[in-house]
């Protein structure tokens, strides 16, 4: 279902709407944040310089460092008593990012999760079960209320408690479910614990992100479910989820809600803009914020942008699957390798369940790479359980010869027994870097 009509209108006309939603808040940064009429200054820069879209490239970038050292509210367009909410997102070190929000603001990420959740085939007067965690993460509170925006039937539940997740779904129905997709395979591995089977329950659609996932992922989770999983994309800095979604229909790349954020796609080294299908940092404006609009947010993840219509009828430009955050790439050895071309390799062996983490670690002056996986219970117990069998051997070096013909790179795989890895409620943890702290595994 296409909720506006700005997601099938000609380019021609969203880049005349973008240009002076654009040059509106290049004017709005400049007269309320110092730190960018800072920046502005020192460039040359005016907000009359702004003529075109391509003038964009003339403005600085902004970068997550900015945010923490403007912590907590520095970077914030409007005074305190016109803002109703803030988010922050916790980070590894030092001080959250936080982000503001108006009644505006809110209204129009109401608006875009509700676009999303109707491309990711929810519809008005479904129940909608939504398992990403309230609170200062965006995920819950994102969805919530997209999802009370087109009118479906909004059942918080939140992360945790695998229990009562299956319980709710059982009893209240839903045709929607939304999580991260590590933890909806957490939800269907419970279940199947209990002896049930995800696939029988009413779930027809997942809207699933917040990690990267690869396309394995997808089809092992719609395997499972039965049903067709969506992603969706997005960042507390730009607003939260609903930057971008896929659509049911194509399953083929993310839609961007490109009326409220520019993107742009840079090298991560030269910061030169790179041309539509080759891949690179993804780059947000914001066109429409009020209480924390950004320039240029510079967003780590790695993706490229495809124009042209899609079969679903929508024009926006369409973002690929993220592969994976620029400060996740791993250089082994001076092989370049992103955890989700590990995940989807590694989902090929049928012997193995979907979940794995990749441990760094240094071995003198080389790093190398541990590969952790996980049997499925039901080939475990036709090895009596031991992890000694031959098998497991076979399997170890199967496993290394996948990688290394795919990925390019030796690892040391570890085939641990069913259930020994460690599962997620939120954002799954893939790497495990060693090498910093000096212990040896
Ligand atoms: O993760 C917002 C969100 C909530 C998106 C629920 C989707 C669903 P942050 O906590 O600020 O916001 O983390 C943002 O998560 O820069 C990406 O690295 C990663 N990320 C988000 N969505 C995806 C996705 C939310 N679909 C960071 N695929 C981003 C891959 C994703 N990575």
């Amino acid at each position: 279902m296409i909720l506006h009509e700005i997601e099938t209108t000609d380019r021609q006309e969203l880049e005349k709407i973008q240009l002076e939603r654009l040059q509106e808040t290049v004017r709005n940064v400049y007269s309320k944040v110092p730190f960018y009429k800072e920046k502005f200054d020192q460039r040359g820069i005016r907000p009359e310089d702004i003529h075109s879209l391509n003038d964009i490239e003339l403005l600085p970038f902004t970068r997550k460092a900015d945010l923490r050292s403007h912590y907590p509210f520095g970077l914030f367009a409007v005074p305190q008593n016109e803002l109703v909410r803030v988010h922050a997102s916790s980070g590894t070190s030092g001080k959250p990012t936080v982000v503001g929000y108006t009644g505006k603001d809110i209204d129009m990420w109401s608006e875009i999760v509700a676009r999303a959740i109707a491309a990711g085939g929810g519809k008005p007067g479904d129940f909608l079960h939504n398992a990403y965690g309230y609170g200062l993460f965006t995920g819950g509170l994102g969805l919530h209320y997209g999802s009370e925006r087109l009118g479906l039937v909004t059942v918080p539940v939140s992360g945790g408690n695998a229990e009562r997740q299956i319980t709710l779904i059982e009893d209240f129905k839903p045709a929607v479910i939304c999580g991260t997709p590590s933890y909806i395979l957490s939800i269907a591995e419970k279940m199947e614990e209990q002896g049930k089977d995800p696939a029988q329950t009413s779930v027809k659609y997942g809207i699933f992100g917040a990690e990267p996932w690869s396309e394995k992922m997808r089809q092992k989770i719609e395997e499972k479910w039965n049903l067709k999983a969506c992603d969706i994309y997005g960042l507390s800095e730009v607003i939260g989820p609903g930057v971008a979604m896929e659509c049911h229909e194509a399953q083929a790349g993310l839609h961007i809600a490109e009326d409220h954020f520019f993107p742009e796609i840079i090298n991560p080294v030269t910061l030169e803009a790179l041309p539509p299908g080759e891949e690179g940092e993804l780059v947000f404006t914001s066109l429409t914020k009020e209480a924390f609009p950004i320039i240029r947010y510079r967003t780590g993840d790695i993706a490229s942008l495809s124009y042209g219509k899609c079969t679903c009828g929508r024009t926006t430009v369409k973002m690929s699957r993220v592969k994976g955050r620029v400060d996740d790439m791993l250089i082994i050895r001076g092989v370049n390798v992103y955890p989700s071309e590990v995940e989807h390799y590694l989902l090929t062996v049928e012997e193995l369940s979907p979940h794995y983490q990749l441990h760094l670690t240094r071995k003198g002056t080389l790093d190398s790479i541990e590969l952790h996986v996980e049997i499925k219970e039901e080939v475990f117990m036709g090895l009596e359980q031991n992890l000694e069998h031959e098998t497991i051997y076979l399997l170890t070096k199967k496993i290394q010869h996948i990688m290394k013909s795919s990925c390019l790179v030796s690892m040391d795989v570890k085939v641990n027994g069913p259930k020994s890895l460690p599962r997620s409620e939120g954002k799954a943890v893939r790497v495990l870097d060693k090498r910093e702290s000096g212990i040896e595994v």
